[in-house]
C-alpha cells in the first residue's frame, strides 16, 4: 500500500505484462518493486517494520517523538501538510499534534481503500483539521485540493526513507516535483536512511526470521496471479547485498537452477545462480543527500538524527 516506490501502471493487462517482460529482457533481469505490495506484501512490510534487525521505522519514530515540536515550530502556523505515500499516517500524527492551526492535511496514496480508512480515522481524531485525501500516484503530476489555497505555507512530508527506493534520477525528479508543489515559500520534510556499518545494513534486509525473504519472493506470487505466470517460488532464493559504488542495498532473487518460466505466454530462461534485481534501497551520507537535493534547488535548513546517526529527518527549503 503506502510504501510503493512507484505505482503499478494503469491496471490493464497489457501494461502490467509489459512492465514485467521489459524488466525480464534486461541484463541483469529486473522486476519493479511495486510487485511487493499486494495485500499480503503490505502485511509483510508491516511485519518488517517490527523486526529487531529493521531499525529504520523505530529510529525515525524516535526522532519524530523527540523533535516533532521543534519541526512544527520551524514549519510555522497555518501550514498545509501534504504527505506522499501516507499509509497509516502514524508519524504524521506526531507532527499534527504540534502544528499550530494547520489549515489542511493532504494524504496522497495510490491505495484508495487504505487512504479512505486512514483519512476517516484521522478525521475522528482531529475534528478541527481539514483532511483532503488525494488518491494518486505521487510520482506523477496530481491536482492539489482547494483546501491548501489558504495555507501560509505548503509542506510536503515524505517519511520512511522511501526516496531511497528510487534511482538517483527518479529521486531527483521527485524532489523537483515536491519543490514545485510547495513553491518557493514552502518546505519538504523528509526521512532518509544513512550509510552505516555494512553488517547492520545487510542484517536489516536479511533478517533471521526470513520475513524479508518472504516479502521478496511474494513479488513472484503477485506476478503469477496478476498477469498469469508460473514462477515456482521454491526455485528462487532471496538475497540482499550491499553495492558500494551505488551506496545501496539491492534486493535480488537468485535462480536456484536452470529453468524456464512462462510469463503471460512468453518463455523466460533463467540460469542457475542468475540474479534478478527487485529493489534498490539507497543509503545516503548527509553530503551525498545534500548534492541530490541541490539538483532540485532544495537545501537542508535543519537536520535531526538519532544519537547513533542511523537515520535523519531533514527540513529542506528552496
Ligand atoms: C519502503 N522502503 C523504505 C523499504 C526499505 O527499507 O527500503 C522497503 C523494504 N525492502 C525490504 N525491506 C524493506
Amino acid at each position: 500500500m503506502s510504501k510503493r516506490p512507484n505505482a503499478l501502471p494503469a491496471p490493464n493487462a497489457d501494461a502490467l505484462t509489459s512492465n514485467v517482460l521489459d524488466g525480464l529482457r534486461k541484463t541483469p533481469k529486473e522486476l519493479s518493486a511495486v510487485w511487493f505490495y499486494d495485500e499480503y506484501g503490505s502485511t509483510l512490510f508491516d511485519s518488517i517494520c517490527e523486526l529487531p534487525e529493521y531499525y529504520l521505522t523505530r529510529t525515525e519514530l524516535g526522532i519524530m517523538q523527540m523533535h516533532a515540536a521543534e519541526m512544527a515550530q520551524i514549519i510555522g502556523p497555518q501550514a498545509a501538510l501534504i504527505e506522499f505515500g501516507s499509509g497509516t499516517s502514524q508519524k504524521t500524527r506526531l507532527l499534527l499534534d504540534h502544528l499550530v492551526a494547520p489549515v489542511a492535511y493532504v494524504p496522497v496514496d495510490i491505495a484508495r481503500e487504505h487512504l479512505i480508512e486512514a483519512a476517516g480515522t484521522l478525521a475522528r481524531d482531529y475534528p478541527t483539521l481539514q483532511i483532503a485525501p488525494v488518491c494518486a500516484d505521487f510520482t506523477q503530476p496530481f491536482d492539489l485540493p482547494k483546501q491548501v489555497a489558504s495555507a501560509q505555507r505548503r509542506v510536503v512530508y515524505f517519511p520512511g526513507s522511501t526516496l531511497g527506493n528510487f534511482s538517483p534520477e527518479q529521486a531527483a525528479q521527485l524532489l523537483d516535483r515536491m519543490h514545485k508543489i510547495v513553491g518557493n515559500e514552502g518546505a519538504v520534510l523528509i526521512g532518509i536512511d544513512l550509510k552505516k556499518d555494512l553488517n547492520v545494513l545487510r542484517r536489516a534486509y536479511n533478517d533471521a526470521a526470513g520475513v524479508t525473504a518472504e516479502f521478496n519472493l511474494n513479488a513472484l506470487r503477485h506476478i503469477n496471479r496478476e498477469i498469469g505466470a508460473n514462477f515456482d517460488l521454491r526455485n528462487f532464493q532471496h538475497e540482499a547485498l550491499w553495492v558500494e559504488d551505488a551506496s545501496r542495498i539491492e534486493m535480488h532473487l537468485i535462480s536456484k537452477r536452470d529453468q524456464t518460466v512462462t510469463v503471460a505466454g512468453t518463455p523466460v530462461q533463467f540460469r542457475r545462480g542468475e540474479h534478478m534485481r527487485t529493489e534498490y534501497c539507497h543509503k545516503y551520507t548527509l553530503e551525498g543527500f545534500a548534492n541530490l537535493a541541490a539538483t532540485a534547488q532544495l537545501s537542508a535548513v535543519r537536520t535531526w538524527t538519532d544519537v547513533e546517526k542511523k537515520f535523519a529527518v531533514q527540513l529542506l527549503e528552496p
